[in-house]
């Protein structure tokens, strides 16, 4: 009681606030929210107060249904071109030989371990490698839709897709139409960390830049390809590059209707050139995401990914905002593992993802990439799912 006194009194001293009410009123109507509005919810606003509006979106938008999917990943090479400086999983060409780099046939290993299993999606991401170029990465893409061709392939960052393209002297239309007529379906929405050039050119100066990663989603977009965007925070950033960011992807969306997800993705700081900042808090990771339900009104969905996260924590997140905690994944991806997260084996049964959204008392829906429903999960008993195959 205690507890939900102080959580009640921190909403009721945020309406005293007049900007806050009135953006209380603007969610309450319907009506988008200012960048002015969003800076006074990250300087001013309380947890309850910004969850609170974020969670009404959320039941407004989506009710209880929390999306999952069924994918795994590949991850092509760790070996990079590029120095992110929060990176913790690329090597540098010259030192490639302490990292990885799969020739086709072991990714079509990888793909051909998922024969007879219910798996919709396969995630490619990886490090920009100058051997891997467009033609390479065309092939793997018949290859896999050849062997199954129903699998949806969300594939390659911005990042990687820039340096394909202009290793292989093609526009970005010429080259994004190009991998699209090879099978690539979608595209993940890597890359984009913080789009403002006073950041980027600390954190990640030597890859393409803000304008240059939207250019190739609207690439997408206009061949009816859909994307989604990311946000790396809680690092050198201030809340007006946050805003900046969300500004541009929402202004994208409003042209395009492309997106189907915003992932705001905590930096870690495990082993890499900025193991010296400090990571953001809880309360301060919760915000965020609120924040962005509440931004961005043109997004439909908004996504936890919870190897970075945690489990728990990705739990906690569909109270503010948050209608997607991705996937079941595999123990295959590694870009967390090694940035100090606690999944050291990212691997969760679709019984664990299913009891982990109805703990939250919400309800688990099995979709595909593009949000088509494959299965509601809510009525099915877990020892079912547990023991069924199909199911699991
Ligand atoms: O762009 C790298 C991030 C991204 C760190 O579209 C880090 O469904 C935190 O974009 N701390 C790649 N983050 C992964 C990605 C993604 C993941 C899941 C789903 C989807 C999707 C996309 O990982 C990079 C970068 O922003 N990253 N290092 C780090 N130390
Ligand atoms: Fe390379 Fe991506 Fe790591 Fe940057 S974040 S160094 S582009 S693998």
């Amino acid at each position: 009681m205690a507890q939900l006194s102080s959580a009640t009194d921190n909403i009721n001293l945020s309406l005293s606030h007049p900007g806050l009410s009135a953006i209380a009123a603007k969610v309450a109507q319907g009506t988008r929210i200012t960048d002015e509005d969003a800076l006074l919810l990250f300087e001013e606003a309380s947890l309850p107060f910004v969850g609170s509006l974020a969670n009404a979106i959320r039941e407004k938008m989506h009710g209880d249904t929390t999306y999952f999917n069924r994918n795994f990943h590949i991850e092509p090479t760790n070996v990079c071109l590029y120095t992110c400086h929060f990176c913790s999983y690329s090597r540098v060409y010259a030192h490639r030989d302490e990292g990885w780099e799969l020739s086709l046939s072991q990714m079509m290993d990888i793909v051909k371990k998922y024969d007879g299993k219910p798996v919709t999606e396969v995630h490619i991401v990886g490090g920009v490698h100058p051997k891997m170029n467009l033609e390479f990465f065309a092939e793997l893409l018949r290859m896999i839709k050849a062997h199954r061709p129903e699998l949806h392939i969300k594939g390659f960052t911005a990042v990687e897709l820039d340096y394909m393209f202009r290793k292989a002297k093609k526009t970005v239309a010429e080259g994004m139409q190009y991998l699209h007529e090879a099978g690539l379906d979608s595209l993940p929405g890597g890359g984009a960390e913080i789009f403002h050039p006073d950041v980027r050119n600390q954190i990640c100066a030597d890859k393409v830049d803000g304008d240059g990663w939207l250019a190739i989603h609207e690439a997408a977009h206009n061949l009816g390809m859909h994307s989604n965007a990311t946000m790396l925070f809680g690092h050198i950033e201030k809340y007006e590059h946050r805003i900046d960011h969300m500004r541009q992807l929402r202004d994208m969306q409003d042209r395009t209707k492309g997106f189907n997800t915003f992932i705001p993705l905590k930096f870690r700081n495990g082993d890499n050139d900025m193991s010296h900042v400090q990571e953001s808090s809880l309360v301060e990771d919760m915000k965020m995401y609120a924040i962005a339900r509440i931004y961005l009104d043109n997004f439909p969905h908004m996504k936890a990914y919870w190897p970075m996260l945690g489990r728990q924590n990705a739990q906690l997140s569909l109270s503010f905002g948050v209608n997607d905690i991705d996937g079941t994944i595999d123990d295959t991806t590694k870009i967390y593992s090694m940035a100090g997260s606690e999944e050291q084996t990212p691997a969760m049964s679709t019984a664990q993802l299913v009891t982990l959204i109805k703990q939250a008392r919400r309800r688990p829906v099995e979709r595909d990439t593009l949000y088509n429903v494959i299965r509601d999960y809510n009525d099915i008993d877990i020892k079912e799912i547990e023991t069924n195959p199909l199911l699991n």
